[in-house]
């Protein structure tokens, strides 16, 4: 493997820096378990400079004309297309996820919302607001310097996610990526200053838990926007209560796929497996709970099985291979005692299930059937490649069944009944809905969760909202009354 070792372990005011006292951070390639770049967590020091670096940055980026400001994201977003070979291995090498994927998925997706908030950057204005004489404009202001934490199965995505609409909206960030996956945030903050960002407009800070919970109540940072799960969600967000921070909450999922006895099969299927196998399993908006009409189940079951058999498991650099490593054999264990439990509760294992022999940390695609709603492996997020077959007999039932969770992130389903997808989906508690697809997130629209599984919008105009701040301001035309 060749070195993928960064000149330093943070990218902070437009340089590498590092500081060998923090606590090691171990870059380990999952599909051999070899460690390929060694870090430091950052220190009270490297944060204090990146907070430092990065409000300063704020104020002069914020002074620019918008326009000026879209322009610096449409270099990036250019950047990101141009190398986007190479930032897909090392999204490779970081994640483990197969450069098949990568390649259409990760620094592409980055650049698409690094381009969609290039354009907006120039039309966010405020309004006027006549009042008969006397009348009020508002100013969109921005919050100032926003925390962007990091979930380690889209680095690059995650972090350009969170960058390109704070920053179109002249904010500055300082980004922690996973402790997991740290290497992809570093060449975006390059790229940054490639496209000619100030210093300190993107700084990146890698480090565990600490590192970041350190900074949610700086006083300093305006905003954390948190990609992970639900109990670390939990605490940042009552962590960034105390300052009355504004937080964008992107956490964790169990969300329902519907298929209807009409549906297009070999679609449904290919959603299914789409929904549940692709990066491995480790997607936060994944079906991991397939809801199957009883009088289609059969066919359904074979032909799923048919073509999962076919996955290619392998070195995730090879253009051949489909399913990847997990990310690490911590997760690698705690997906394997799902599926242990599974079985134990009573669920019928279809297909794989194993962890094969050999080095790194793969799992071969996993289908249960028979899953009942009150299992484990139906009612918690799983984040591996495992794949539970419910059946249900009609929609009113399928619907309650759906909803009973505490999670909602996203939902599925699949009919040729235009009616009844539209009815269907009215019901459905999911911040995102797919009718006849699954997975498919563009930069154009909204994506978030509803209940426990977050609060607020990324991507869209919608994310405008959590990135910026409106000033109201009264203009008198008249004399001013007062009572004496
Ligand atoms: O996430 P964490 P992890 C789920 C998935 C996985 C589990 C754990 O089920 O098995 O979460 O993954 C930082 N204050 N998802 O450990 O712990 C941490 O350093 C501030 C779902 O990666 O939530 C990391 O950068 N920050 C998810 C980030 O939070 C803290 C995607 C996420 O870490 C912190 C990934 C604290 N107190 C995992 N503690 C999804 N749904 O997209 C940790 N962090």
């Amino acid at each position: 493997m060749k070195s993928v070792q960064p000149k330093g372990s943070h990218f902070i005011d437009g340089a590498y820096v590092d500081d060998t006292a923090g606590r090691e951070i171990s870059c380990v390639y999952a599909a051999t378990g070899e460690t390929v770049a060694t870090l430091h967590a950052a220190t009270p020091a490297i944060v204090e400079a990146a907070i430092a670096s990065a409000e300063r940055a704020q104020k002069e980026w914020a002074a620019l004309a918008p326009v000026a400001r879209g322009r610096v994201l449409r270099r990036v977003a250019d950047l990101l297309v141009e190398r986007n070979a190479e930032l897909s291995e090392l999204e490779s090498i970081d994640t483990g996820k197969p450069i098949q994927e990568t390649l259409v998925a990760d620094a592409t997706s980055g650049a698409e919302a690094l381009e969609y908030y290039a354009g907006l950057a120039a039309t966010l204005t405020g309004e006027t607001v006549p009042l008969g004489g006397d009348f009020v404009y508002t100013i969109r202001e921005p919050l100032g310097v926003c925390l962007g934490i990091g979930a380690w199965n889209y680095p690059t995505q995650i972090a350009a996610w969170k960058a390109a609409p704070a920053l179109a909206c002249g904010n500055a960030m300082v980004f922690k990526p996973s402790e997991v996956t740290p290497l992809c945030a570093l060449k975006l903050a390059e790229l940054f200053i490639e496209a000619g960002a100030p210093a300190g407009l993107f700084n990146v800070v890698n480090g565990y838990g600490d590192a970041a919970a350190s900074m949610v109540t700086d006083p300093r940072i305006a905003k954390v926007s948190l990609t992970g799960s639900v109990p670390t969600g939990q605490k940042v967000y009552a962590a960034a209560a105390e300052g009355l921070r504004h937080v964008t909450m992107e956490l964790g999922g169990k969300s329902p796929l519907i298929i209807f006895e009409d549906a297009d099969l070999e679609n449904a299927i290919s959603a299914a497996i789409n929904a549940n196998f692709y990066s491995t399993g480790q997607i936060c908006s994944n079906g991991t709970r397939v809801f199957v009409h009883e009088n289609i189940v059969e066919d359904f079951i074979e032909r799923l099985v048919e073509r999962s058999r076919t996955a290619i498991l392998g070195d995730p650099l090879d253009p051949d291979t489909q399913i990847g490593p997990m990310i690490t054999d911590a997760q690698r264990k705690k997906v394997l005692d799902y599926i242990r439990i599974g079985q134990e509760e009573g669920a019928e294992l279809i297909l794989g299930g194993h962890a094969p022999e050999g080095p790194g940390f793969f799992i071969e695609p996993t289908i249960f059937r028979n899953v009942t709603d009150e299992m484990t492996i139906a009612r918690e997020e799983i984040f591996g490649p495992v794949l539970s077959i419910l059946t249900f007999k009609d929609e009113d039932e399928v619907v309650a069944r759906a909803n009973d969770t505490q999670f909602g992130l996203a939902a599925g389903l699949f009919t040729k009944d235009f009616t009844r997808a539209h009815r269907v989906v009215a019901q459905l508690q999911a911040g995102t809905c797919w009718i006849n697809e699954y997975n498919l997130t563009p930069v154009e629209a909204p994506f978030g969760g509803v209940k426990m599984s977050g609060v607020g919008r990324e991507n869209s105009k919608a994310a405008i909202e959590h990135y910026s701040q409106v000033k109201s301001v009264y203009v008198a035309m008249g004399d001013v009354e007062a009572a004496f």
